[in-house]
Formats: structure tokens, sequence, C-alpha cells
């Protein structure tokens, strides 16, 4: 996979242990990496990695809620879910962007999502029932995907960082026009009440499953925070996560699906209950409810757009020409 670009790395330096330090030295200087320097190849395959599922997970992302956009119940509401789907949409284009600074292909990232290769986040394969849902997405997924995003605008890859600080932004708005629908949502009749309540058991558990596995399971944690790509850890980012969330569920009056969750004096953290790793790897593995949907409509969606990406490919090589025939010119 990606073999342009990673020999392209591979050609350019010999990677023995004086290159591996003195990069290393970069990094734990703060010296942000750009898309020219030169970098060890298992640094730019993990890159290519993790900011590639990122980017599928931003498009993919945009499916639960967009079956939801012929039912809001307002215009009000409908604007904001539409200008949020379109945020997603917009900040998979910068994180696909990032990703090609590395070398790769955009063709090549989106076929390996549509034939299964890459992965996704796994949230996505869960089915917004509700419209409650809608309200859930905003507070719990993208306030989760906001705790795992900040520490990556510090990333040390320069496209990466960069890209992360307005989709950070972004993602701010999301969660609280979230938790604010919930709010006006728990102010209305019992049936809105319970499902409200009904979403958050369904949806507390995978939100914290998007922090990745555990972080004595997690594979590329230790090297991907010593070359500064991760910040923190995945158990770490899923306590702030709970620390953070569990008095904003309190506030709204829902009730958060966990028997264990307690808050710890000593520790000055909520202790919460064992995760269901094994529902975990059943969805990441293909096998949650909405996996194969998802990619059906994933796939659709991209084959009914071709006609759009050839006539902007037409239009900008129709605009270039003269440009270019000016400057033969000259
Ligand atoms: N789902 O060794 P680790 C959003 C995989 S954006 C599926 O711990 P790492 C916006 C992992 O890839 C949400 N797979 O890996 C939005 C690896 O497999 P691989 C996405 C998962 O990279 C909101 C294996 O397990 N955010 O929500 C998951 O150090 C609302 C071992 O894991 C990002 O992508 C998972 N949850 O840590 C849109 C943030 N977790 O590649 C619409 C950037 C782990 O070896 C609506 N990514 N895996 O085959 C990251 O921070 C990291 O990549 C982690 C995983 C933390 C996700």
């Amino acid at each position: 996979m990606y073999s342009q670009a990673l020999n392209a790395a591979d050609e350019r330096v010999e990677e023995d242990q004086e290159f591996l330090d003195a990069f290393q030295a970069r990094i734990d200087d703060e010296q942000k990496i750009e898309p020219n320097d030169t970098m060890p190849s298992a640094y730019r395959k993990t890159l290519i990695r993790q900011i590639s599922q990122h980017a599928h997970s931003e498009i993919v992302g945009m499916l639960p809620e967009g079956n939801w956009v012929t039912r809001a119940p307002t215009l009000r509401r409908k604007a904001a879910l539409l200008a949020k789907i379109q945020d997603e949409g917009g900040h998979g284009m910068y994180l696909y962007s990032a990703c090609e600074t590395l070398g790769v292909s955009r063709e090549e990232l989106i076929d390996d999502l549509h034939s299964g290769k890459a992965k996704y986040s796994s949230i996505f394969n869960y089915p917004a029932l509700n419209w409650a849902d809608i309200g859930t997405i905003g507070w719990l997924v993208d306030g989760a995907a906001i705790m795992n995003q900040i520490p990556l605008c510090r990333t040390s890859f320069g496209p990466y960082s960069r890209a992360m600080i307005r989709v950070c932004k972004e993602e701010s708005f999301h969660q609280r026009q979230g938790y604010e629908l919930l709010l006006t949502m728990m102010q209305g009749s019992d049936e809105q009440k319970e499902m409200c309540q009904d979403s958050i058991n369904r949806w507390w558990w995978p939100a914290l499953m998007m922090f990745g596995p555990s972080d004595k399971e997690s594979i590329h944690s230790s090297q991907n925070m010593a070359w500064k790509i991760k910040r923190f850890s995945n158990d770490e980012l899923r306590q702030r996560f709970i620390d953070a969330t569990v008095p904003q569920a309190h506030f709204l009056g829902l009730e958060v699906p966990d028997p264990d969750l307690k808050f710890n004096e000593e520790t000055g953290h909520w202790d919460f209950g064992d995760i269901n790793w094994d529902e975990f790897v059943n969805v990441v593995r293909g096998n949650g409810i909405c996996n194969k949907q998802r990619m059906k409509d994933r796939v659709a969606a991209h084959e009914n757009g071709a006609w759009v990406r050839e006539a902007a490919l037409a239009y900008a090589a129709k605009r270039a020409a003269p440009q270019a025939a000016a400057e033969a010119a000259e």
C-alpha cells in the first residue's frame, strides 16, 4: 500500500541510527516536520495511516446525520444540521489534502476506503434512530472528537496540525449545537425526555470506544507519542472525556448508562465500568450494525459524483490553458 510514497522516502536517505536520532532531536525540540523534510519511512507511513483514517471518518461521519436532514423538526434545526454535515465534508477535504502532501494520491486513499482496506472510526457504524440522536452525536461524538483533536493541533507534522486548528473550531460549534438541542428536548414532553435517555443509552459506550483500545492493547501509541504525533494516550483522553462529560449529562438530567460510574474523591476522576472490547473489535472488523450500509452509501455517493469531479477538472483545465499560453509567450 502507498508504495510510491514510502519508496520515495526510503530512497532519499539511509535510515541509520544517526539519521533517526537527528530526527528525534527535531521532534524533541518541538520543530514541525514539513512535507519536503526528510523523515523516517515509518513516520510517513503511520501519518498516512492516521490522517487518512481520520479523513475517512469525517466523510463517513456525514452519513448518519445525513439521514435526518429531511426530518429536522424546524427550519433552524435543518439549517444547523446541513451546515454541520457540510463542515464534516470540509474537514475530510483538509485532511485528505494534508495526507496528499506525504506523497500519496487521493484516489489511492479513497480506493482503500471503498475496498475495505482502510479503517474509519467505529462510531459511524451505529445508526441514528431518533431525533435526539442528532443532539447526542453533536454532544458526545463531536465532544469525543474534540478531546482527541485539540492535542492534534500540536501534532508534529505541520500540515496535519494546521488543519486541526480549523477543524477544532468548527467541532466546538457542533458540540454546542448538539448540547443545546438536547437541553431543549429535556425541557419538553416526557416522550422527548425518554428519547434523549434512549439516545445516551445507545451512544455512551460507543463514544468511549472512539478513543481506541486501552493503552495496554494500543499498537501505535508508544512510538507515535515519542514522535509527538499523539500527545496523550488513548486511556488518558478517554478519562478526560468522561470527567468533562458526566457533569454535562447530569446537568441535562440524563443518567449515564454505567452502574459502575462513581466519582473517586481520592483521584478526582470518575471511575467507570468495563468497556465491551469484543464489540469494538467486531465493529472495526466490519460487523457492526451499519458497516455494510455505510460503505454502500459511500461508494454510491462517489460514483454518482463522478460527473462533478470531471466537470471541475475540465473547468480547471480550461481556465489554466490561456494562463499557460500567456506564460509561455512571456
Ligand atoms: N475506530 O494502536 P491504536 C469525528 C484502530 S473524527 C476504528 O491505539 P492509534 C468527527 C487503529 O486505527 C473521528 N479503528 O492506534 C465527526 C489501529 O488500527 P491500524 C476520528 C480504531 O492510531 C464527528 C488499531 O485500532 N478521529 O468524529 C479506533 O495510535 C461527528 C490500534 O489502535 C480520528 O481519526 C476506532 N475508534 O490511535 C464527524 C482522530 N481506534 O491502523 C462526523 C485521529 C483505534 O493499525 C460527525 N486519530 N482504531 O489498522 C487518532 O487520534 C488515533 O488514530 C486513534 C487510534 C486514537 C483513533
